[in-house]
């Protein structure tokens, strides 16, 4: 074998190590969380505010399923986006999702929530679990106007390939007419661990034993 020819290998091996590498972009990795918005479902629209019979695309329900719900505008609650959004009504209902994850990978968690009465103060529990418990926190919707999104962030490192969350009322949130409403949940990367050592050990190891077979 000359000399061109194991260089031409050499080169293809390690751009086949640099293309596995590209492919794990943040860009692709934030866009498998699905149905953030609530705007895909199953099910007919019937008449009115309330969609019960329209079950929401790639969540899960947790509780009493008539108890979490499709909602659109017409009760004074706007979509944040699109043309529906989430309504979880009683305590111990919610959503939850199972999406991919990159272990190391540092990830923003956006959403929107807003609740139905001017008096009530509910709570509800937003959950991040992949090996181990990431995010566990209590937003009290309170001193927020009737019918006023506003936006939330957790942000969580990974530490598996598959990671869910969860919105769930809590179990002690103020009445069991304290609706909480959801929209707009958008998974962004905010950081990507450095290359670590035995990756570049990996390279290093690569491009010498090319070298050692010329
Ligand atoms: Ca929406």
């Amino acid at each position: 074998m000359n000399k061109t020819t194991n260089h031409k290998k050499q080169t293809l091996l390690l751009s086949a190590s640099i293309a596995v590498f590209a492919s794990i972009t943040p860009e692709a990795q934030s866009s498998v969380f699905a149905n953030g918005g609530f705007d895909d479902y199953s099910g007919t629209p019937a008449d009115g505010i309330q969609l019960s019979t329209l079950t929401p695309s790639d969540w899960t329900t947790v509780g009493t399923s008539s108890q979490v719900l499709l909602k659109k505008s017409g009760g004074g609650l706007t979509p944040q986006n699109g043309s529906y959004y989430l309504g979880i009504f009683n305590r111990n209902n919610g959503v939850s999702q199972t999406f991919d994850t990159v272990a190391g990978y540092t990830y923003e968690l956006s959403f929107y929530l807003a609740k139905q009465a001017t008096s009530s103060s509910p709570t509800v529990d937003v959950n991040v679990t992949g090996n181990t418990p990431l995010v566990d926190d209590s937003i009290q919707i309170i001193n927020w106007g009737q019918d006023t999104w506003q936006q939330q962030t957790v942000s969580f490192t990974a530490d598996s390939a598959s990671t869910s969350l969860s919105f769930i009322e809590n179990a002690s949130s103020q009445t069991s007419s304290a609706d909480v409403f959801v929209d707009t949940i958008v998974l962004s990367v905010t950081s990507v661990p450095e290359p670590s050592a035995t990756t570049l050990l990996g390279l290093g190891g690569l491009a010498l034993i090319l070298r050692r077979k010329k």
